[in-house]
């Protein structure tokens, strides 16, 4: 959450809501926002119960695994007035990140890494944090009109937000689809203190479709329009900090980061276009690395090659347990010597994964001290 700015020297310049809301509109545009919409902060009871309700459900479940935090403080979570009493006006703001080519090409390679669209290039939480930013400040230097801005972090959750201010609806893998833009969008948002006149909330385009549903490779929906995120890759790789589910590993393909198949399984990104913002263009050296190489990096050299991006932020040793789990999944006996590397690494995690890849590889029990022993800390259901 921002503070807000320091008092301006000009006076505030005088504006209808109307005014203001195509001031704001033009400005995020020009700030290289590709969608912009405005909803009330303030939810109807009935929807606030709903959103109440289904978030109630999913924790109840147990679908958020270790992210513990998502049963907290669930009113603010719902309902922007919770999070800032003030709140009047919710801007919901996206920027859109379409990949240049089809991300699932590189799950044939298997001796190279996937990493997901969205972490190859610059981590997109200070793109659009900075962005969120600089469009706060103009409404504060402009207008004088109190604002907070949110992105990813804070308890607030998004998606339905952006529905409510038109920008997508939540489609059956959960995320935001745009009849725009497909299924690449990242969200963001502004509160106001003021009352603005607002969008028409955008409806379900959903329909008999089921691709983004069949194409989970590890059948991560219990049922449409929910997740259980304990099986989804992109939680697996980047929020579980433990020994990945044995079950789970081999369904992980070479998918280090992130995934990426339901969301380009969707029909609606046969609008999709390419992103134009300049910071997520892909690095060169994360669209495709060969994860042999990726194997030899220790601490410095990681920090050194994900600097800058989303991927620095799960650490060295849970990224290269995924980066031994897709060795092991690679089929290649050119894969052994990097694993066996491996299996002295100084991490019990590492050590575990590398002794993993190394029997499916090449069909041998894993020797030496296990640092996880068989199922330790893995429920028989197969999560922890
Ligand atoms: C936690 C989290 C995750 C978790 C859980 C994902 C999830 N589906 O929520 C994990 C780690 C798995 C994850 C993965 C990804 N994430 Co994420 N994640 C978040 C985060 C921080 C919170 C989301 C949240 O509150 N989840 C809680 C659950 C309860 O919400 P839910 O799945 O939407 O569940 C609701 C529905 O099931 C609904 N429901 C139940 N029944 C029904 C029935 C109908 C008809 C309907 C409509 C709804 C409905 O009720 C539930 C509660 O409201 C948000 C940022 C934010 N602050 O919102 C980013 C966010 C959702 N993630 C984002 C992205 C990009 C991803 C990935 C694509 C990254 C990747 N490529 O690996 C994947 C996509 C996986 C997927 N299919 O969802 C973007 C999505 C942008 C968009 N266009 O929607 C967000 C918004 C971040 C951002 N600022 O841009 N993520
Ligand atoms: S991100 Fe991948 S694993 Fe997660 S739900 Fe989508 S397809 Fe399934
Ligand atoms: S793939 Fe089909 S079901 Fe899934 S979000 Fe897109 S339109 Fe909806």
């Amino acid at each position: 959450m921002a503070r807000t700015p320091p008092v301006p020297k000009r006076p505030p310049k005088p504006a209808t809501p109307v005014e203001l809301r195509d001031a704001i509109r033009a400005e995020a545009l020009r700030l290289g926002f590709d969608a912009v919409g405005f909803a009330p902060a303030n939810l109807a009871p009935e929807a606030r119960h709903e959103r109440l309700q289904q978030l109630g459900a999913f924790v109840a479940q147990g679908f958020q695994g270790d992210m513990g935090w998502l049963g907290d403080r669930t009113e603010a979570r719902v309902d922007p007035a919770t999070l800032w009493p003030q709140a009047r006006t919710v801007v919901s703001l996206a920027l859109n990140y379409g990949p240049q080519t089809d991300p699932r090409a590189i799950l044939e390679e298997r001796e190279r890494a996937a990493i997901s669209v969205y972490a190859q290039g610059r981590d997109y939480h200070d793109v659009v944090k900075s962005k969120l930013k600089a469009l706060g400040r103009f409404v504060w230097d402009t207008y004088r009109h109190e604002i907070k801005v949110f992105v990813d972090t804070a308890p607030l959750m998004e998606k339905p937000v952006a529905q409510a201010a038109g920008l997508g609806w939540q489609g059956k893998h959960t995320n935001l689809v745009s009849r725009q833009w497909g299924s690449w969008l990242f969200l963001g948002e502004l509160l106001l203190s003021t009352e603005l006149p607002c969008d028409d909330p955008e409806t379900d385009h959903c329909g008999h479709c089921r691709a983004c549903l069949d194409a989970c490779p590890t059948n991560a929906f219990p049922a449409p329009y929910q997740l259980d995120a304990r099986r989804c890759i992109s939680y697996l790789t980047i929020e579980h900090e433990g020994p990945i589910d044995e079950a789970l590993r081999p369904l992980l393909g070479n998918r280090i980061y992130g995934c990426d198949d339901c969301l380009a399984a969707c029909p609606w990104n046969k609008f999709a276009q390419e992103a134009r913002e300049l910071a997520l263009t892909p690095r060169a050296e994360l669209t495709a690395p060969a994860l042999a190489e990726l194997a030899t990096l220790d601490e410095a050299a990681f920090r050194d090659r994900f600097a800058g991006t989303a991927v620095k932020r799960i650490g060295r040793d849970r990224f290269i347990r995924n980066v031994a789990y897709a060795l092991g999944n690679s089929g290649a006996s050119d894969s052994l010597p990097a694993v066996q590397q491996l299996l002295n690494d100084k991490s019990p995690l590492v050590r575990d994964a590398a002794r993993w890849a190394f029997s499916r590889l090449t069909g041998d029990p894993h020797e030496t001290r296990a640092d996880y022993p068989a199922g330790a800390g893995l429920r028989r259901d197969g999560l922890r």
